[in-house]
């Protein structure tokens, strides 16, 4: 590859996003693109993430590209979820398949970058003080990538290993070690899945219980995979028209015009099939927005975990009480058709409850919780997720028009955009996966953005005007659009006053914890500003909203024209 330095677009990331970002610009414009990334190779999040039992909860036919469509009819896929090697097996060979690695390079960091008045470019510096210049910069820095390390006392003083799940070592065996996990996110209950039957013992150190639904993993059948084949077209229709493109579809009845039998048959249903989504918007459509229905499905769940759970203390700790109201869980896979809650069945899996015995502190020997108990560990892992959204982009310095950082720009308003995609004084910078994007599924949220850039790069370079800039009164319109989306969900009221209040179901709950401390908010890192960071209109509003953009020739756009 050659050694350039100045470039047309340099496109930061190689994961989903920045992969098919590189295929789009470089083929469909013929400009000089670059990828760089701090990783030995192609994956992103997948790259990262090789804790044991990682996998993607969205069915297997909906993680993947939909644009080469002989790939998509070909490409196997062995389980209902693919599992990290299997994802990041796909992305090496979407890269080979497309020549991409040409235009890649790796262990390079971004450091910092600066929009050159003067230049009207970017100027970058990477890794080894490299300096690197672009008209466009696109970055793909990935949602939840940059990981959070909960900051405990004496946490340098653990004699063990300590790992977070995302920064993996790939040699590391659990086999037969006491084993601490904090954390029972998505990750978390992964792992927990995984290695609880492996391992000598294991705690975990749990401070919000979670509703997790099994996943439904099974063995792909050729039937199956010609069922998908042949019927991609409705698949991907269903998937681009969906709130959550996650391909099912979602319910429109509402939990309150059926009977209480029917929604045990509804609930029960959709627990024997599996998937996390579909339990919340598949069985009825107010479980997220209604908090009676939400209370149905928390009450199913709890139910589940009683009848799973043998020991009434442990399936008690398990049991979730605040609403169902986070990034919903799923679990279990195919490999060993183990499930979550039957873990604490098992005599040498343990759980903490932190809010009843907070960790005092870490020491050499392991975590020492409030009731005076030392849990002894080898290995502590860290499945405390990330400090998601803009994480990665306040802790590199990138300046806009006059010098803004965005850190700075995002000060009083929290993380923000245009669209998902722009911010006003950032010209020519892309956030793909950025502030405001859509809820949803990520690959097929990830084409209508890279689609959307492409198009604006390829207008603005017709026009003569590259430059492309959103204005501040369209960011302003668009993040209203946000609030009131997110205004009927319960995922945003739920910290609000009037709902805990305006329910009797709720007001018996202690009211510290209705306030959802979880990433989608930014309110899991102490000292974030808990406000909205995703567009809550699905994926068809999404789309429908960077169509009409398109079609009205960019609006909320300063006009591509040649100067
Ligand atoms: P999450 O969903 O943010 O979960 C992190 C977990 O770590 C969660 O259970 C937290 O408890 C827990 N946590 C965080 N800090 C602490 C401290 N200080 N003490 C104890 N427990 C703590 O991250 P994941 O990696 O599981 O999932 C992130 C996304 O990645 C997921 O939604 C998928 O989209 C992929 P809490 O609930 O805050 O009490």
């Amino acid at each position: 590859m050659s050694q350039a330095s100045d470039f047309d677009a340099i496109i930061v990331g190689a994961g989903f996003a920045g992969i098919y970002q590189l295929k789009t610009l470089r083929d469909d414009t013929g400009l000089r693109c670059l990828v760089i990334d701090q990783a030995g190779d192609v994956g992103g999040t997948w790259y990262w993430n090789l804790y044991p039992g990682a996998m993607s909860d969205t069915e297997s036919y909906v993680y993947r590209y939909s644009w080469d469509r002989d790939d998509l009819m070909s490409y196997p896929f062995k389980e209902h979820y693919v599992k990290q090697p299997e994802v990041l097996a796909y992305l090496e060979h979407v890269v080979e398949r497309h020549d991409l690695r040409k235009d890649m390079r790796f262990n390079t960091e971004m450091r910092s970058a600066y929009w050159n008045e003067a230049t009207q470019k970017w100027d970058l510096v990477v890794s080894g003080d490299k300096k690197l210049s672009a008209k466009y910069l696109i970055t793909c820095l990935g949602l939840l990538s940059k990981q959070n390390y909960p900051d405990i006392q004496g946490l340098d003083t653990f004699e063990g290993e300590m790992h977070h799940t995302a920064r993996w070592p790939n040699e590391l065996s659990l086999d037969g070690k006491r084993i601490g996990v904090i954390g029972c996110g998505s990750t978390g209950v992964q792992v927990i899945t995984e290695i609880g039957r492996k391992v000598k013992t294991l705690t975990c150190f749990q401070r919000h219980p979670q509703y997790s639904v099994p996943s439904g993993d099974a063995k792909v059948t050729p039937e199956y995979r010609q069922w998908v084949n042949e019927n991609w077209d409705q698949i991907l229709d269903q998937v681009r028209n969906s709130v959550t493109a996650f391909g099912f579809k979602e319910s429109e009845v509402s939990y309150h015009d059926v009977s209480p039998e029917e929604r045990e048959r509804v609930f029960e249903e959709s627990w024997q099939k599996g998937n996390g989504f579909r339990f919340m918007f598949g069985t009825f459509s107010d479980i997220a927005t209604d908090i009676d229905a939400n209370e149905g499905a928390c009450q199913f769940i709890r139910g589940k975990i009683d009848q799973i759970v043998r020991d009434p203390g442990k399936a008690a700790k398990l049991k979730p009480y605040d609403i169902y109201a986070r990034r919903p869980l799923c679990d279990g896979n195919a490999s060993n058709g183990e499930k979550y809650f039957e873990q604490f069945n098992r005599d040498n899996v343990d759980i903490v409850d932190l809010k009843q015995t907070p960790i005092e502190r870490i020491e050499r020997q392991g975590i020492r919780t409030s009731d005076g108990t030392l849990h002894e560990l080898d290995v502590l892992i860290f499945a405390t997720g990330f400090d998601a959204v803009e994480g990665n982009y306040t802790r590199i310095a990138i300046h806009g028009r006059d010098g803004i950082s965005l850190k700075d720009a995002w000060e009083e308003t929290g993380p923000t955009s245009y669209l998902g995609v722009c911010v006003p004084d950032f010209p020519n910078l892309f956030t793909l996966t950025g502030a405001k994007g859509p809820f949803t599924n990520i690959p097929p949220a990830i084409e209508v953005q890279v689609e959307f850039i492409t198009e604006a790069i390829k207008q603005a370079e017709k026009a003569g005007a590259p430059l492309i800039e959103a204005t501040h009164e369209a960011e302003r319109g668009y993040s209203e659009i946000c609030e009131k989306l997110a205004a009927g969900s319960l995922f945003w009221k739920a910290e609000g006053e009037s709902m805990i209040y305006t329910s009797s179901i709720l007001v018996a709950r202690p009211k510290a914890d209705m306030v959802l401390d979880n990433w989608i908010f930014g309110a899991n890192i102490p000292g974030k500003k808990r406000t909205l960071r995703f567009y809550f209109g699905g994926m068809k509003g999404y789309r429908g909203m960077l169509s009409e953009c398109v079609e009205n020739g960019f609006a909320g756009f300063k006009p591509f024209v040649s100067s």
